[in-house]
């Protein structure tokens, strides 16, 4: 199994709570495996099974009520 890491910066998020509301939303983007939030400096690492679209992971971000910085 193939496996991409793609790293997306998120604003806006200040505790735990956003962090959790952040890692759900993303991990239910298919291909998915793993996310890993680092809340101070707002990067998210995302473990997929194959290639996923930033795209995705930026909708996937504004529906858990954040916005991707770059
Ligand atoms: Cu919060």
């Amino acid at each position: 199994m193939s496996t991409a890491t793609t790293t997306v910066t998120v604003t806006g998020m200040t505790c735990g709570g956003c962090a959790a509301r952040v890692r759900d939303e993303i991990g239910r983007v298919s291909g998915v495996s793993s996310v890993a939030v680092d809340i101070a400096s707002g990067e998210v690492t995302v473990a997929s099974t194959g290639p996923v679209e930033r795209a995705e992971l930026a909708a996937a971000v504004v529906r858990a009520g954040y916005a991707v910085a770059d």
